[in-house]
């Protein structure tokens, strides 16, 4: 299937349209959500990482649950449908401290959706808590977690792995779990970090080994192909990818794909213009408003402070498109024609 990266971007996006054409005619989803980072503070040590707390970002933060709630309601009441919590793995806080966020914001905000811990940090808590995967899961879906997102998968390649994030939950361990979150009856979705030092092999293993599972489970509504950025960590990558090589992974991945229903090109790696391209070439999601994000603008991606769901539209609109506010689930809200 890597002969898929020969043909030429055009052919390329012309089948990948097709598809996403047939599903969505021109149609471009985004969510009006809020990231929610409670700590910084990390035992793993990823090297692509510039959020977590170490000598090239050596600003340490662990928000209190108080705080966590107050930012969930402050940003539900200016229309937030979806709050996406991720954290980073830290062993002072202990197993609760996670539960509890989720509890107390579902007990106050009861209708807001929440997004909640990758697989990575299902493995940390079970690691902490001697909990097995099963009960952990069982536990967010208790404290009142909707579904899981889709980070920490990284790039599934074993080797590649090791290299760029040992210790981290491993590849088969992130599938079974998002399997039996899918089991469960839930939905997440799938990443994959590209642009750093795997090639276009990893990149097509890794799409077929997320295929595999979807086709026994299908629970993930998204695949998510993350862009390394570059600043402020151990990588020390000195090529960047090309937009013609973004693009062709996106097509290749709604090619392939096409039992995961929506492709995400998430803006923060994207950088907004070239994820409107990216609607040319498969992709028909980009996220939404984030309104504060943490871990890509770390690394230099230009999101800090999210963007404004107008500007968003409009330059939807202004890309040909016609853009969809949904819900967490792909639920239409509101069609912008
Ligand atoms: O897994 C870390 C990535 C992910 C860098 O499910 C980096 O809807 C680029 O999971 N350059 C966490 N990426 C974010 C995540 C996510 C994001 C958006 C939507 C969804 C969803 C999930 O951030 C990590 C890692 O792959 N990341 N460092 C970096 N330097």
């Amino acid at each position: 299937m890597v002969e898929l990266y020969n043909l030429d971007l055009f052919e390329l996006g012309k089948r990948a349209s097709e598809i996403r054409e047939k599903l969505y005619g021109r149609k471009i989803f985004f969510n009006i959500n809020r990231h929610i980072n409670p700590s910084n503070i990390c035992k793993d040590v990823c090297k692509f990482c510039a959020f977590s707390a170490h000598r090239k970002n050596p600003n340490p933060y662990t928000l209190t649950i108080e705080e966590c709630v107050e930012i969930a309601k402050e940003v539900y009441l200016k229309g937030a449908k979806e709050v996406h919590i991720v954290s980073a793995h830290n062993p002072e806080v202990g197993y609760e401290y996670y539960m509890n966020i989720v509890k107390s914001i579902k007990k106050t905000l009861p209708d807001i959706h929440i997004k909640a811990f990758t697989a990575a940090e299902v493995n940390f808590l079970s690691e902490i808590s001697g909990k097995r995967y099963e009960k952990v899961l069982d536990d967010m879906i208790e404290a009142g977690v909707d579904s899981m997102p889709g980070g920490g998968a990284e790039i599934f390649d074993e080797g590649i792995r090791n290299k760029i994030c040992k210790g981290k939950v491993s590849s088969e361990d992130w599938l079974k779990i998002h399997e039996l979150w899918h089991k469960r009856g839930k939905k997440s979705n799938a990443t994959m970090l590209f642009g750093h030092i795997e090639n276009r092999y990893h990149r097509i293993d890794h799409m077929i080994r997320l295929k595999k599972l979807q086709d026994k489970t299908g629970g993930f509504n998204s695949f998510i192909p993350l862009v390394y950025q570059k600043k402020n960590n151990f990588l020390n990558v000195k090529d960047f990818l090309t937009g013609v090589e973004i693009l062709k992974t996106v097509a290749i991945s709604r090619i392939i794909l096409d039992n995961i229903p929506h492709i995400k090109a998430y803006w923060p790696t994207f950088t907004l213009n070239l994820a409107l391209v990216a609607g040319e070439y498969g992709a028909d999601d980009i996220d939404g408003t984030i309104q504060r994000e943490s871990i890509q603008s770390s690394a230099g991606a230009d999101s800090r402070n999210g963007l404004d769901m107008e500007e968003l539209i409009f330059q939807i609109k202004d890309a040909g498109f016609i853009p969809v506010l949904r819900d967490s689930l792909y639920n239409e809200i509101k069609v912008y024609k």
